[in-house]
């Protein structure tokens, strides 16, 4: 028996004619395949408008039992970047004096090192947290916890349609990985079932910025796709 906590409404989907399909496809293919891992940022500001609209379009993903396990907070207070750059580049330090050489050479084609200045001089860091489970009241006032299904998946989501968003509105980005990250939770008093999963720097690039030869190529459509 259906239950009563289902209630179905009718789906609204716009049908696109076969040359539009295509076209738009195309176009969102170009932009992406342009997009590159930015390391030097410009300090020009970014309208705010921008980060809110990838934000809501992060927000739109598919997530577990639709569970929304996701937080966005969006620092641009320079003190605030500040101590978080501080706190990556202690991470870093202790990572890069550490790291197994096998993970030193996958990482050396990159030229990264511990210095982030990037979390200075980008307009918007957006720190990217995980709601680990939820909490519900019960009748007599007490906090149940709920299980939060599929969170890494669907919070990798999320990030992946806020940098679609961002790189489709002309902006950089990168997602910035310190390890570990709950530096991040501290900084931003973010409560305990709060995960930070990536840091992504938001702007525009520096005119002199750089990427690496190593990350123009990604793999051939051959080696990707399989198709039965
Ligand atoms: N978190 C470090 C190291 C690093 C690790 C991977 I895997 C990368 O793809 C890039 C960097 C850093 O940000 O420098």
């Amino acid at each position: 028996m259906a239950s009563s906590r289902y209630q179905p409404v009718p789906l609204r989907h716009e049908r696109l004619a076969p040359d539009v399909q295509l076209h738009r496809s195309r176009m969102f293919l170009e932009v992406m395949q342009r997009r590159r891992s930015v390391r030097a940022f410009s300090a020009e500001p970014v309208p705010f408008a921008l980060v809110e609209n990838a934000v809501r379009a992060a927000a739109s993903a598919p997530s577990g039992a639709n569970q929304q396990p996701w937080r966005f907070v969006v620092v641009q207070d320079p003190a605030v970047k500040q101590r978080i750059r501080a706190g990556a580049e202690e991470e870093e330090r202790e990572f890069y004096r550490s790291a197994p050489e096998e993970w030193r050479q996958a990482l050396e084609p990159l030229g990264t090192d511990e210095n982030k200045a990037y979390l200075t001089t980008a307009p918007y860091l957006v720190v990217v947290f995980a709601i680990t489970h939820g909490w519900e009241q019960a009748p007599d006032g007490t906090r149940i916890k709920v299980k939060h299904y599929y969170v890494r998946e669907s919070v990798g989501i999320a990030v992946g349609l806020l940098l679609a968003s961002l790189t489709h509105a002309g902006l950089a980005t990168l997602t910035h990985t310190p390890a570990p990250m709950a530096f991040l939770g501290t900084i931003l008093g973010r409560p305990d079932n709060e995960r930070a999963e990536f840091l992504i720097p938001v702007g525009y690039p520096a005119p002199d910025a750089t990427v690496p030869a190593h990350a123009l190529v990604k793999k051939p459509l051959e080696d990707v796709m399989v198709r039965v």
